[in-house]
């Protein structure tokens, strides 16, 4: 073994190259390592960091328990063997959301966060639309498709942020002004040793918001303990939670809008896009462009 590595980037997709990106910036160069002989990045790492070295075909325990950080990307197991071995000696194990979130904690930026078996795209979609509609600073991404990492190459104000149960295993800093887990049902189950294990991946993200929104109408989302918390459904709300009653969206005892004169069709899309309204209100997003977006958005 050649060389010893501080930083090591475990996976060569999107999220690595964003992380090695992220790390190259920051004057630090990473080594990567990934299980597959020839990965998707592998071209554009060479061109673009020929300076990185790429370790293919597997994972080298030798380097990675003599690191002090290992970023993992969401499409490995933090359980796989040699990652486990390496977290059990002391290295810490992170992922992109996690340095992500460390890069904004003295920032005044807001992020709102959304998780879920179901929905989390469309609703993601949504409240950036909306944001769009108000025309604040903000940038969209996460698991929709953007890496976390690459969103701070251009600063905004607010980040809607798409997060898969595999990020939230990696990430314990984020601070969102709100976050919602929209709903739970049996989904990567091979990476899950039951639905329970799955869920709290899911609900971790409450930990790390100011204050959440859960669906009243699927219990596993609600948080393990009482926090600031408020609920969206498709029937009546009580108090300041989200709802439909007569046939309006409703915030409590306020009208929103006729729920005749939302784009989207389908029940499961109106629970989506009442979650995107409430999450777009605790960003200030006004009233009037909710309605705005909910009456042309189609999905
Ligand atoms: N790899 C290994 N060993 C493994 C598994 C993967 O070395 O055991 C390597 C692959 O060879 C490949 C790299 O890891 O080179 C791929 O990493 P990745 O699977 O984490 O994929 P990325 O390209 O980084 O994309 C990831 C998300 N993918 C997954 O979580 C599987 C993308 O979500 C996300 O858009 C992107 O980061 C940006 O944040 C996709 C997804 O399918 C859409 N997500 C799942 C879902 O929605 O159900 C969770």
């Amino acid at each position: 073994m050649a060389q010893q590595y501080s930083h090591i980037v475990l996976g060569l997709g999107a999220t690595g190259l964003s992380v090695v990106r992220y790390l190259c910036d920051q004057g630090i160069t990473p080594l990567v390592m990934d299980s597959r002989e020839q990965p998707p990045g592998a071209d554009k790492l060479a061109a673009v960091f020929p300076e990185v070295e790429l370790m293919t075909g597997g994972f080298d325990c030798r380097y990675l328990v003599q690191a002090q950080q290992i970023v993992i990307s969401p499409g490995i197991s933090i359980e796989t063997p040699e990652v486990r071995a390496a977290f059990d000696m002391g290295i810490e194990v992170i992922g992109d959301v996690e340095l992500f979130a460390r890069e904004l904690a003295n920032s005044s930026a807001a992020v709102i966060g959304i998780t879920g078996s179901n929905g989390k795209s469309t609703v993601t979609t949504l409240v950036g639309e909306m944001a769009a509609a108000a025309d604040l600073s903000y940038a969209v991404g996460g698991n929709i498709g953007i890496p976390v990492l690459d969103l701070l190459l251009d600063p905004k104000e607010l980040y809607v942020l798409e997060l898969s149960s595999f990020q939230l295993e990696t990430t314990h800093s984020l601070k969102c002004i709100a976050a919602t887990c929209l709903n739970i049902s049996e989904d990567h189950m091979d990476r899950y040793s039951d639905l329970e294990s799955y869920r709290q991946a899911k609900l971790s993200l409450y930990e790390q918001s100011k204050s959440i929104l859960f669906n009243r109408e699927d219990p596993l989302t609600l948080p393990n303990s009482p926090m600031n918390q408020n609920s969206f459904g498709l029937d009546v709300p009580k108090v300041d939670a989200w709802g439909i009653a007569e046939g309006q969206i409703v915030q409590g005892s306020s009208v929103i809008m006729p729920i005749s004169e939302v784009a989207l069709v389908g029940s499961h899309n109106h629970a989506n896009l009442i979650a995107a309204m409430a999450l777009a209100t605790s960003a200030d997003i006004a009233k009037e462009y909710l309605i705005e977006v909910a009456k042309r958005f189609k999905g």
